[in-house]
């Protein structure tokens, strides 16, 4: 009997059970090992398959898709090393809960432990980070039942909707060869399918209602409080019910950019700086907060959400996002449909002095911002979040990075509509941001837009690299500071012996020769009123844009220092 190598037949029947889970887009590195899914995916034509050199960006790159199409997208690579470079997008799909689904080539049980080549221990080698770990053996055509079920269950532990959270998933699988078909076999994907087209165990959809109890009580303890406050971090839930609630509520909304709710008229964009004017934040002690998504950004935000503010978290999957251990109940339901469910009955508030004082306080920080920032012709970090966040269109995407970018953007980005502004705050690193970013620009429908530092960008560049199956537009707004800026603001600044060496960083890399080494095109905005034009010009022309704005990290610690004496007289001034 002619051997048909099962290693092929059985990948082709795992990817066509992925797809009719729901999987539409792939990533993958090259490798041997992991040929016979890459060969798979390559023949599927419903499947999106999206090549890296780098298995780091590979995993960056399938995040920013999960991200921006809220669906699972798969990884794939080879064995050995490759496994581990997946690791920090893991770490972040984990602590950001996107679905992400790891198919890693492992060498067959024989082979392991003996010194076979490209051989590492891959069982449960992403810890407790993964929410499902299957080690699917090695590939036999007589098992495509047990590896439909395991493809159809890979997507559901993904998806969060087996009782979990959303995140990633491991299946390792152990491939011997031969590892391609022999030639003239035909695969047959659909073999042993489910003949309705479906998967083999459908999964259903994550619907968190909040239990009945949760909101008398909740509706309650909102319609008797005056002085409230919606806080919303790092979350995709749907925004809209909630800044629905605030406004019915007549509470302030103090939103991260990246939270969806950095918008409407309860929006206050300024917090960062009135929470850090002692005497506006002891006029402004809340009575109850709600706090949705997880709050990363502003360190004053969190300091001003002490123990002895009563505060109640939403989350859907009932996380532990607390790390001032303050909150007093925690809400296991989607925060959009507990908001939907006790807004109706929300005895309309008569307009009081509460959210009044909030909004004139953003008002005038806000003016007292644009009239520092006026007084400078070339562009700055605040200017470039401020004025980035305004220029974008309607529909457009911003991924932003950690660093100064999203806290620049979290400080001067004025509420608006229709702009989605994404970030990697789970575990708020400065790695796989290009491809992250790049991802997201895939898969989101309308003009795609970043906001990185310079070492966020060099850290990633490989997320440049081309490859046969191409690059999405994408405009990169680079704050070119020559290093990590974000150290000058931090108490290590204070001593200047071997700063530069270990914090600052300096690299002096040239932005237009690195923009065309990568096939990039690039411009230098040295005017601040010319950024929007700059930026809109290079979406129109479509390809992948770095927009550089340079600027002095001492400069801009000075100039944040001066924006926030002129807060603090504006404030005072009310
Ligand atoms: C993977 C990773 N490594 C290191 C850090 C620590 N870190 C935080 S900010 C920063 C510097 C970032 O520099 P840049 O992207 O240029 O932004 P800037 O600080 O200049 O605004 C570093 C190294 C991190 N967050 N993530
Ligand atoms: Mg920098």
């Amino acid at each position: 009997m002619s051997r048909r190598p099962p290693a092929p037949a059985v990948a082709a029947v795992l990817v066509d059970e992925l797809v009719r889970s729901g999987m539409t887009d792939a990533c993958l590195a090259p490798g041997s090992r992991s040929a016979p899914l890459a060969m798979a995916l390559h023949a599927d034509d419903r499947v999106r398959l999206h090549v890296r050199h780098d298995e780091r960006c590979a995993g960056f790159l399938a995040l920013g898709l999960a991200k921006a199409s809220r669906r699972p997208v798969a990884v794939v690579c080879t064995s050995g090393s490759a496994v581990a470079n997946l690791h920090p997008a893991v770490v972040e799909a984990d602590t950001a809960r996107v679905p992400l689904l790891l198919l890693t080539a492992d060498r067959p049980p024989e082979l392991r432990g003996t010194g076979a080549n490209q051989t590492i221990d891959q069982i449960k080698i992403f810890g407790s980070a993964v929410r499902w770990f299957c080690e699917i053996g090695v590939p036999e055509v007589e098992l495509v039942t047990y590896v439909r079920s395991a493809g159809s269950r890979a997507v559901g532990e993904a998806r969060g909707v087996l009782g979990g959270s959303p995140g990633p998933v491991h299946v390792n699988l152990a491939l011997r060869e031969p590892l391609v078909p022999q030639v003239g076999q035909d695969l047959d994907p659909a073999l042993g399918a489910r003949p309705d087209g479906g998967p083999w165990t459908a999964t259903g959809e994550r619907v968190r209602p909040p239990a009945p109890a949760d909101l008398a009580w909740l509706a309650e303890r909102v319609q008797a409080t005056e002085r409230g406050v919606l806080a919303v971090g790092d979350t995709d839930v749907d925004t809209r019910p909630l800044i629905g609630l605030a406004s019915a509520a007549g509470w302030p909304i103090l939103a991260e950019p990246q939270s969806g709710a950095r918008t409407g008229p309860n929006a206050v964009a300024a917090y960062e700086h009135m929470l850090r004017d002692a005497p506006f934040a002891a006029a402004h002690d809340p009575d109850l907060v709600i706090t949705v998504g997880r709050l990363g950004v502003s360190k004053t935000l969190q300091a001003w959400l002490a123990p002895d503010v009563p505060q109640v978290l939403i989350d859907p999957d009932g996380a532990w996002h607390d790390p001032g251990r303050s909150v007093r109940r925690i809400i296991t339901a989607d925060p959009a449909l507990t908001a939907a469910g006790i807004v109706d009955d929300l005895l309309e508030r008569p307009a009081g002095g509460w959210m009044a004082s909030w909004r004139r306080a953003d008002d005038a920080v806000a003016a007292a911002f644009d009239e520092v920032l006026a007084a400078q012709e070339q562009p700055s970090e605040p200017s470039t979040a401020r004025d980035l966040a305004a220029a974008l269109p309607e529909g457009a995407v911003l991924t932003v990075a950690s660093s100064m970018p999203v806290r620049d953007l979290a400080m001067f980005m004025r509420p608006r509509q229709a702009l989605r502004v994404v970030g990697n705050r789970g575990a708020s690193g400065i790695d796989g941001f290009v491809s992250t970013a790049l991802g997201v620009a895939e898969a989101h429908e309308g003009p795609a837009f970043a906001l990185a530092g310079d070492l966020s960008v060099l850290h990633d560049q490989n997320g440049f690299l081309p490859t046969p199956s191409g690059r999405p537009d994408l405009v990169i707004v680079v704050v070119n500071n020559d290093g990590g800026g974000i150290f000058s603001f931090l108490p290590q600044a204070r001593f200047p012996r071997g700063y530069e060496t270990l914090f600052g960083t300096p690299h002096g890399i040239d932005m237009a020769a690195f923009a065309n080494l990568y096939g990039l095109r690039h411009r230098l905005v040295a005017a601040a009123a010319d950024l929007p034009d700059a930026v809109l010009r290079a979406s129109a022309a479509g390809g992948i844009h770095l927009v550089e704005v340079r600027t002095d990290r001492a400069a801009n610690v000075a100039l944040h220092r001066r924006l926030e004496d002129a807060a603090a007289r504006a404030l005072a001034e009310l």
